[in-house]
């Protein structure tokens, strides 16, 4: 008997790009990323149409129990001595984790409590990093390819971005040609 079967979409592991019809991609440029990097007048200096990071994903329906399926490919560089990095959130549902795939560059992943206490997590190709519910994330590439991370996360999650107007109490920065952790002074 022939076996009936649907073709279902597919993800190149190398470089998280998928073959499917009706891929939905989101560009986000400097422009986009006011008040993110920690150097003002360095970002001002970037034209606001550089691409930072582009993010393709499947389409998927609405509603409890239903997952996005996505890949974020972070560029290579810095504003100032800051690296490259996502806008980064929390989720609307604040209960909701989600799972991030390295696939290929290297980086970091930021988490951070509701509490502001923040850790690393190393990506690179390979690594696997399970974002437990009630915690920020942000990918930052200090690497010099392109960093892609496959992710998987509920469609109910939603995006809490006002909830980190302030930023994320650790920034990375390449200082005397080392990748550098540092605590963020407010106030
Ligand atoms: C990811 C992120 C993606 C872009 O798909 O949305 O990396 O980052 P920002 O949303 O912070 O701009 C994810 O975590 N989804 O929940
Ligand atoms: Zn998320």
């Amino acid at each position: 008997m022939t076996i009936p079967f649907f073709m279902p979409p597919g993800v190149a592991f190398a470089s998280g790009h998928f073959t499917a019809e009706n891929i939905i991609t989101k560009t986000t440029r400097s422009g986009d990323l006011v008040g993110v990097f920690h150097d003002e007048a360095a970002w001002r200096a970037l034209p606001a149409g550089t691409t930072i990071y582009q993010v393709e994903m499947l389409p998927s329906p609405d509603g409890e129990g239903e997952l996005f399926v996505g890949t974020t490919h972070l560029n290579p560089g810095r504003v100032g001595d800051e690296f490259y990095m996502t806008r980064g959130h929390f989720h609307q549902r604040r209960e909701q984790g989600e799972v991030y795939f390295g696939l290929r560059g290297s980086g970091l992943l930021l988490l951070q409590s509701e509490q502001g206490e923040a850790r690393f997590e190393q990506v690179s190709q390979g690594s696997v990093h399970i974002i437990p519910g009630n915690t920020a994330h942000r990918l930052i590439n200090t690497g010099s390819e392109v960093l892609s991370a496959l992710a998987v996360w509920p469609t109910i999650a939603g995006h809490d971005y006002a909830s980190l107007a302030q930023g994320f109490a650790l920034r990375v920065f390449l200082w005397e040609g080392e990748i550098q952790a540092r605590g963020v002074q407010y106030g």
